[in-house]
């Protein structure tokens, strides 16, 4: 028998990947195929708490009979498939990260659906609604999706939030009659699984990547608002390098705090955003960014100097 299997990237998976595989799972049951499932062999991250795994849905245990066919969601990068995938039996893949769609156009038996949107969840959305299987949105199933999108596109604040992102929030509550206020459900249960072990969620999201005048440390964490942030451990992290930015996204507020530490860090940071520091280790943004935008900003005002 062969398995149709669903699965994402590797080492570790976030709630847009975990969504997106059931919800897909769960259309291609009611299309044609009772043997598809969705798996990983990667670890979730904070971005699932225990409110999201106790949903009526979850993934599947991983499976192998060497006929499989596999789904890939949320990657397109073959160097980041999850490592059960097996390169010449991918049928599909849906992804929003850019920068592979060259290379699969090499594949032209390989369905490939690549666009810069928010969130793959959003991709899924569309696909149930543009196949007439609407009934299969149940409670559960959108609040899945809801997350997904709301974790991806930062409560839909982040820039690369579209307009297609915001319409398949709105239906996704509409439909499965989700409270207007699960983001603050969503990302609290989030922020509690960072405050369990605070220090060991900043150590797992540290880049060390040397970008423009930033110090090469960079460190950043997602929270409602800063009620739980624990400025104390935060420096002791920190406490082993001359100098580190920590970019802290306060969704509520819409804000970046960028908390810092080194010589000249400040006048750096100052020049570089051209704005003056609240104080001698916080330069705040009036509109947040993400790590990667800040970084390229970096980049850019390098190469506008040389
Ligand atoms: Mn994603």
């Amino acid at each position: 028998m062969t398995n149709i299997i669903i699965t994402s990237g590797r080492k570790y998976i976030d709630i847009d990947a975990y969504a997106s595989m059931i919800a897909y799972r769960e259309l291609l049951k009611v299309i044609d195929n009772n043997n598809v499932i969705a798996s990983t062999t990667a670890t979730l991250n904070q971005s699932v708490p225990p409110s999201i795994l106790d949903l009526k849905y979850s993934l599947n245990e991983p499976i192998d009979n060497g006929n499989d066919k596999y789904i890939l969601l949320d990657v397109s990068n073959p160097d980041f498939f999850d490592e059960q995938v097996r390169l010449g039996k991918i049928i599909e893949i849906i992804d929003h990260h850019t920068g592979f769609e060259q290379y699969w156009a090499k594949y032209p038996n390989i369905k490939t659906q690549i666009e810069f949107i928010g969130s793959v969840c959003t991709l899924v959305y569309e696909k149930i609604i543009q196949s007439r299987h609407v009934e299969i949105l149940d409670t559960d199933l959108c609040k899945l999706l809801v997350a997904g999108i709301l974790d991806n596109t930062l409560n839909l604040k982040a820039s690369i939030t579209t307009d297609r992102d915001r319409s398949a929030y709105n239906e996704l509550l509409r439909l499965g009659k989700v409270p207007e206020d699960f983001y603050k459900e969503y990302f609290s249960a989030c922020e509690a699984e960072i405050t369990k072990d605070f220090e060991k969620a900043i150590k797992d999201d540290l880049k060390i990547e040397k970008a423009g005048i930033l110090p090469e440390v960079i460190g950043q964490m997602i929270v409602l608002n800063l009620d739980n942030f624990d400025h104390k451990k935060m420096e002791e992290v920190f406490t082993e390098y001359p100098e580190w930015i920590m970019n802290v996204i306060l969704l509520e507020e819409g804000k970046s705090y960028i908390y810092f530490g080194g010589d000249d860090v400040k006048q750096r940071l100052e020049q570089l955003f051209d704005k003056k520091c609240e104080n001698n280790n916080l330069l705040v943004l009036d509109k947040f960014l993400l790590r990667k935008q800040i970084m390229k900003k970096a980049r850019d005002a390098v190469s506008i100097q040389c």
